[in-house]
Parts: structure tokens; C-alpha cells; sequence
């Protein structure tokens, strides 16, 4: 029997760190979503995890996403790995101990990039481990690539990547705002969410999404789009919800009615 059709769930770096402080950590919302992911128990799930206040202010002090340049950046692009994997250490501990069978797959160890583009993937363990039953759960990372050395590879890049190699049924984006809107609503009190997007229409609106503010190496809302349409391009629907919101990730993997935007081909 063939691997039924897996889920693809981001949750942000903006939801489960604080962006305010270097190494800040959400532990109320790193808890509440792997509660929701224990009982919403969708089955065939890959879970993939940003970088916030860990992985993002390291990897920009020492310009890993440009490449190695110089001697200096090595211990830079060890220490943006190691923070990536205290991180993950703290979500894992949380769907561990809740009795999800969660698995800690490394990007830096099983993924090369060239100029910043995913360009090998070992996905074997993967493969196994999921037609075993088990969760994988990845993250933006510090990897190594073949034309610059070393470089940054964003969450987003791998949900489109591991949602197209694995024909997803859908991706789920928990970001720290209602959808996806026509500019900041951070910044833009008059800023408008779009519940429904056609892939046409979501490249009309691209060019006025905005960078994101905060920190953040790989690109804010514009690049996280940008991004994923790869996937939408594939067939593969995006929801993108509030992660901040209780019960929002756990409606959107139950595939009940939640507010954000859904992105579809056509
Ligand atoms: O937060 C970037 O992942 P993202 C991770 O998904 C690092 O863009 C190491 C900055």
C-alpha cells in the first residue's frame, strides 16, 4: 500500500521564541501547540520549525546566510547550528513527553545546499521512519553548500521542498498574524487579509508583502511566500493561521473552519 499523503506543518520562529530577546523562549506556546498536535493526532505529519530569537541574530552576526569568507565565521556557523538544536531540543522535549513519537531529523546532516538551494537530500531515514509512524520534525538550519561554503537554509524553503518531494495533501503555516495581508499589520492598522488566494492572484500581491522588521536572515513574510509557491504551484494547498492562537493549529490540522488565508493553484 502506498504512504498516504502527509501534512506539512510550519510553526514560526515568531511563535515559539520571543523576537524581543536573543534566546527567548515561548514555552507557554511550544507547549500548547504540541498539545494541539497531540490531539488533533493527524496522521502522516512532518513538522518543520523556525529559527526566531535563537537561530536568526547568531547566523546574522556572523553572515552565514553569504557564505564562508572567512575564518572568523566558523565558530559563527557552529554556534548558529547548536542554537537551532537547543531549540528543537526544547519542542522535542515537549511532543516527547506528551507521547508523540516524534523524530529529530537534522538539516545540516542530510542536506547540501548550492547557492542556497536545496540541491541533495538523503531521505531514506526519512522515508523509513515515516512508514513507520513516527513524526519527523526539522528545522531551519545552518547547512553546508556546495558554492559557498556554508549558508542558511530557511524553514520555508524546506516545507516547499519536503511537501513537493513527498506530494503533501497540504501545508499548515502557524505564523504570529491572522494570514497573510496586503502590508504589515504590525506596522499598518489599515493592512487587509486575504482569506482566499489563487496563485495568480498571490503573485499580483507579492511585490507589496512586507520584510519582516524583527531580525530575520531569510526574509520575512515576503520571502516565507515566496517561498511556497513551488508547492502551490504542485497542487498543494497553504493555510497559513495565528499559532498564537489557542486551538488555530489544531482546527487547521483537523481540517475544521479556522481564520488565515488559504492559497490554492487555481
Ligand atoms: O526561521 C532560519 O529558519 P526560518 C533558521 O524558518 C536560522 O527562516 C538558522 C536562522
Amino acid at each position: 500500500m502506498s504512504q498516504p499523503r502527509p501534512t506539512v506543518l510550519k510553526i514560526g520562529g515568531s511563535v515559539i521564541t520571543d523576537k524581543s530577546k536573543e534566546l527567548g523562549v515561548q514555552m507557554e506556546a511550544i507547549s500548547r501547540i504540541a498539545d494541539e498536535i497531540l490531539e488533533a493526532n493527524t496522521k502522516n505529519l512532518i513538522i518543520v520549525h523556525g529559527g526566531g530569537s535563537f537561530g536568526h541574530p547568531v547566523a546574522q552576526r556572523h553572515a552565514i546566510k553569504e557564505g564562508f569568507k572567512d575564518e572568523s565565521q566558523i565558530i559563527g556557523f557552529a554556534e548558529t547550528h547548536h542554537v537551532m538544536t537547543v531549540l528543537n531540543g526544547l519542542f522535542m522535549d515537549a511532543l516527547i513527553w506528551r507521547g508523540i513519537p516524534a523524530i529529530s531529523i537534522t538539516p545540516s546532516s542530510c542536506i547540501m545546499t548550492q547557492n542556497g538551494r536545496i540541491a541533495c537530500f538523503e531521505d531514506v531515514p526519512l522515508k523509513q521512519l515515516m512508514k513507520m509512524g513516527f513524526i519527523p520534525v526539522l528545522y531551519g538550519d545552518a547547512v553546508f553548500d556546495t558554492k559557498l561554503g556554508f549558508t542558511i537554509l530557511s524553514g520555508d524553503q524546506l516545507v516547499a521542498f519536503l511537501a513537493t518531494r513527498f506530494n503533501a495533501k497540504n501545508i499548515v503555516i502557524g505564523v504570529d498574524v491572522n494570514g497573510l495581508y496586503d502590508a504589515d499589520p504590525k506596522t499598518d492598522a489599515k493592512a487587509k487579509m486575504f482569506n482566499h488566494l489563487t496563485l495568480a492572484e498571490l503573485r499580483k500581491v507579492q511585490e507589496h508583502l512586507g520584510r519582516s522588521n524583527a531580525c530575520d536572515v531569510t526574509g520575512g513574510m515576503a520571502n516565507k511566500i515566496a517561498e511556497l509557491i513551488p508547492a502551490i504551484e504542485h497542487g498543494i494547498p497553504v493555510l497559513i493561521v495565528n499559532a498564537t492562537k489557542p486551538k488555530y493549529i489544531y482546527k487547521a490540522l483537523k481540517g475544521e473552519r479556522v481564520k488565515g488565508t488559504i492559497i490554492e493553484k487555481e
